[in-house]
């Protein structure tokens, strides 16, 4: 049997680098709680991302979490159905009914044009993800929330690096929420971030992280624990010397991805947008069972027989969740793209060190004809 080929792998620092790095650490004995590898990372991951400001998290959860208690979100929240599970959970964790609008065919991310029917008296805001880190029509969403007054809180968990124009993307609406998973162009083993170019909210969020504390005496609100350690942010330091790097591989992996695919009946997949710099973490095709012959399950099955992992991001729905389906909003007819969509489609693997040999032998696989 071939080596298991997994649907990401995650790139990691120098190790002898790191333990320069620890060594640092167990000197000091700061090991979490704002320390110097914090304040540094935080400070040169606003320069490499062109940002104003950035608070570190955990993971991206939490973040996401705090970022909608930080901003006041209350009632209804209008997102999408086609994410990871965490963008719906963060907004019941916050007591908020989501409510899920349908997706745009070319890119996979929330339809503005089907943003203002679902709009009520409830709606506080509106939360799109920047899904496989391709931008949401930013202008479209951002013209809704002026016009009714709604809040903009973006998933961008995948989006980090992304940008538009040489300008990031981290910048549009209230807040952009980071995630730095394992399974992330950029990681730091687990880990998260809020943006905002809003100083005052920045202190907010930095006092909402850290269980509401503005002082050693003075609580600000209900605040969690979702500070990041100093472990964390040295590891961190060290991926941004190797993440543009990293991309360009997964740029280069993807296209050799895209030659190979090309011109095979019933698969198609997106390719890089216009001024748009992408970061390459996800690799989604689409298989059209009627042209290709064979269904998206049936291609999973096959790679997973030769011990290749593909992923079906996003499959089921988060609207088809038990937790969520009964809402009115789950609906399949409400969601028409998005429950087509979400029955075609299957991430290839994609990482930096992912061999030509390997994408090879993956489209061989995908392409046989017989079953
Ligand atoms: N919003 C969006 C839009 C998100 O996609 C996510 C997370 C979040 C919010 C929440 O952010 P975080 O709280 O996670 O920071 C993964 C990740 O756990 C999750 O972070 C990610 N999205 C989601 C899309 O995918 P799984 O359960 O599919 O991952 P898992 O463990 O099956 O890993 C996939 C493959 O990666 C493994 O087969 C092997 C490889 N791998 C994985 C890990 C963890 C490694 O080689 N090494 C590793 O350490 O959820």
């Amino acid at each position: 049997m071939n080596k298991p080929i997994t649907v990401t792998q995650p790139s990691l620092p120098e190790l002898e680098e790191y333990t320069e790095l620890l060594k640092t650490i167990w000197e000091s004995k700061i090991i979490t709680n704002n320390g110097d590898f914090h304040k540094q990372f935080e400070i040169e991951l606003a320069k490499y991302l062109k940002i104003q400001n950035i608070s570190l998290f955990s993971n991206g959860t939490l973040a996401l979490i705090v970022a909608l208690k930080a901003l006041r979100i209350t009632g209804e929240v209008i997102t999408t159905p086609y994410s990871f599970v965490a963008s719906t959970h963060a907004l019941h964790w916050n007591d908020i009914k989501p409510v899920f609008c349908d997706i745009n065919e070319h890119d996979f991310n929330i339809n503005p044009d089907k943003i203002e029917a679902l709009i009520t008296p409830k709606t506080t805001a509106i939360m799109p993800v920047h899904v496989y880190g391709n931008p949401c029509n930013k202008e479209k969403i951002q013209k809704i929330a002026d016009i009714y007054g709604l809040k903009v809180i973006y998933d961008a968990a995948h989006a980090f690096g992304v940008e538009c124009n040489n300008k990031s993307i981290l910048n549009w609406g209230d807040l952009s929420v980071l995630s730095f998973h394992a399974t992330k162009t950029f990681n730091t083993v687990e880990g998260g971030a809020i943006v905002t170019n809003d100083e005052k909210l920045k202190k907010r969020i930095d006092y909402l992280k850290n269980f509401g504390f503005a002082d050693e005496t003075t609580v600000i609100g209900y605040g969690i624990n979702g500070k990041m350690n100093e472990l964390i942010a040295a590891y961190g330091l060290l991926q941004l010397k190797s993440i543009d790097t990293q991309i360009e591989k997964r740029k280069q992996n993807v296209n050799f991805y895209r030659k190979l695919l090309t011109n095979i009946e019933g698969i198609t997949f997106l390719n890089d947008f216009e001024n748009i710099k992408h970061n390459f973490t996800y690799f989604p095709i689409l298989i059209d069972k009627n042209k290709f012959g064979k269904t998206r399950e049936q291609v999973y099955e096959k790679l997973k027989e030769n011990n290749i992992f593909a992923r079906r991001y996003f499959y089921p729905l988060i609207s088809q969740f038990n937790a969520y389906k009964e809402l009115p909003s789950a609906a399949i007819e409400n969601l028409p793209v998005a429950t087509k969509l979400t029955k075609m489609v299957l991430c290839l693997p994609l990482y930096a060190e992912l061999e030509c040999e390997d994408i090879e032998r993956i489209v061989k696989i995908i392409s046989k004809k017989s079953s």
